[in-house]
């Protein structure tokens, strides 16, 4: 257990600065504040400082320190996790571990389709340095200009290509951690087969820094696509969507990359919020798929294939209209309303969220029965369920109602969640298919886990985070730290 008081944090405090120097401790209330608020403004917490280690043995030093003293550590990459995972607590009893600093590229093998980086490297930066070898790191998020690599780990983070290249931990061929007492383990192989007993590795993906702090990761890298097309296409509904996909991934040879699917209310408040974002069609639909399919190679039929199956969908009902990018810039365009649908909802007022997965042969049953135990609650809240449905995964959000106060809106927030949890639990589902589980879904979680799944998270947590420093009070509740 984390002992707590001001003489021990104190005491963490001088010694980490002994470590770090001034270029490693932020202080200072304004350089600190970034840190103390997520990025949606659900929490906001306190620290005595934000300890920025340069190297790994800087973060083993500092863990050192705060294991000894038994002091709480938050660590924080790019700050735009959805659930709070990366905020600290607001007793001001937690200093936060940036990661921001160890931002090296530390090596591309080209020819064995890897990389190594260092866990503050922006997801960006990290495509940038793969395209730049000829290579292609597939991880695409919105937030690719904020997010950090190590952050994208310790949530197993999922996003838009997860459909043909699989989530973070797919992408993961070896890491570098620091566990909670200062040990690190170096496990940065670049092995596709290696079956040496228990994978640690995959502890360490998706735990969101409760069981050790990645310091690095050795990535798969892929051939970089060289023929990409982009079709935005109206659906009648999401049943056309989910039987599309099977029939846009056989008619182009399995080349589909991304197909997310958009229902009128949000290329509609794209519209309205987003500057240049505008209707792609003539006239407006119920709903919309965005589909790309690339390979790696030269392809002049790929787009062919894509206009060939398109029109055997509206022969058959299944699209009803389509249009293909025809420039860059049009593709541009078309990911730039996608993309900025979680902006456009925020710019439209509160929303209660949901990301959630379930097989995606049950998306449609899921859908009409989700919407309705929504609107049972909340009968003017606006529907906006939008994403990965290629993945199964769907942001299952509910905008407040036009012209209604936001707090009473939110007020619903915890019995819409525990409804659509319920219709996610049927259908053999997840209430969390790629944004983690934080501080915000960490009750949620334990309904959702089985006793026998919580005795053995709770077993691992012990074993290796035996003080309970690392991240307290986010994904397990923990009653002995009092988060
Ligand atoms: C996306 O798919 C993100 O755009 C954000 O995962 C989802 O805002 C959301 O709910
Ligand atoms: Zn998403």
């Amino acid at each position: 257990m984390s002992s707590r008081t001001p003489a021990t944090i104190a005491a963490a405090v001088e010694r980490i600065r002994a470590v770090l120097g001034p270029a490693g401790c932020l202080e200072a209330a304004a350089d600190v504040e970034p840190y103390l608020v997520d990025f949606r403004g659900l929490y906001r917490g306190r620290t005595p400082l934000v300890a920025c280690p340069a190297s790994t043995a800087d973060v083993a030093a500092v863990l050192g320190i705060c294991h000894e003293l038994g002091v709480a550590v938050v660590p924080h990459g790019g700050n735009t996790s959805y659930c709070g995972g990366a905020t600290p607590h607001d007793d001001g009893t937690e200093i936060v571990l940036s990661l921001r600093r160890l931002n090296r590229v530390r090596e591309v093998d080209a020819d064995n389709f890897s990389m190594v980086v260092e866990a503050g490297c922006l997801l960006a930066h990290v495509q940038a340095a793969a395209e730049a070898a000829d290579r292609f790191f597939p991880l695409a998020l919105g937030s690719a200009g904020s997010c950090q690599i190590g952050g994208n780990l310790a949530t197993n983070a999922g996003g838009l290509n997860a459909l043909r290249y699989g989530v973070a931990r797919d992408l993961v061929l070896g890491l570098e951690v620091v566990l909670a007492d200062g040990r690190v383990i170096d496990g940065l192989s670049s092995l596709r087969k290696d079956n040496t007993g228990f994978d640690l590795r995959d502890l360490f993906i998706g735990a969101e820094g409760t069981l050790g702090v990645i310091t690095a990761a050795s990535l798969k890298l892929f051939p970089r696509p060289r023929t990409v097309e982009t079709a935005f296409f109206a659906v009648p509904d999401i049943a056309a969507a989910v039987q599309l996909l099977a029939r846009m991934r056989a008619a182009t040879g399995d080349a589909v990359t991304t197909f997310e699917f958009l229902p009128r209310i949000a290329v509609e408040l794209t519209a309205r919020h987003v500057p240049g974002v505008t209707d792609p069609l003539d006239r407006p639909y119920e709903s919309y798929v965005l589909c790309e399919v690339a390979t790696s190679r030269d392809d002049p039929t790929l787009r062919a294939l894509l206009e060939a199956a398109l029109e055997e969908a509206m022969q058959q009902g299944l699209a009803l209209d389509a249009v293909l990018a025809g420039s860059l810039a049009q593709r541009a365009a078309l990911w730039k309303l996608r993309e900025s649908v979680p902006e456009a909802q925020r710019a439209e007022g509160a929303s209660i969220k949901h990301d959630v997965s379930v097989p995606i042969t049950a998306l449609p049953r899921f859908v009409t029965e989700a919407t309705a135990a929504v609107l049972a609650i909340v009968p003017a809240g606006r529907l906006v369920a939008y994403g990965h449905v290629g993945d199964g995964n769907l942001h299952f959000n509910v905008s407040v109602p036009l012209g209604e106060d936001a707090a009473a809106f939110l007020a619903n927030a915890a019995a819409v969640h525990d409804a659509v949890h319920e219709i996610v639990r049927r259908h053999r589902g997840s209430i969390s298919a790629e944004h983690g589980i934080g501080r915000l879904k960490r009750d949620a979680l334990a309904r959702h886990k089985s006793p026998v799944e919580l005795d053995a998270m709770r077993a691992i947590k012990r074993a290796l985070d035996p003080k309970g420093i690392l991240n307290p009070g986010k994904v397990l509740p923990e009653p002995d730290t009092g988060h």
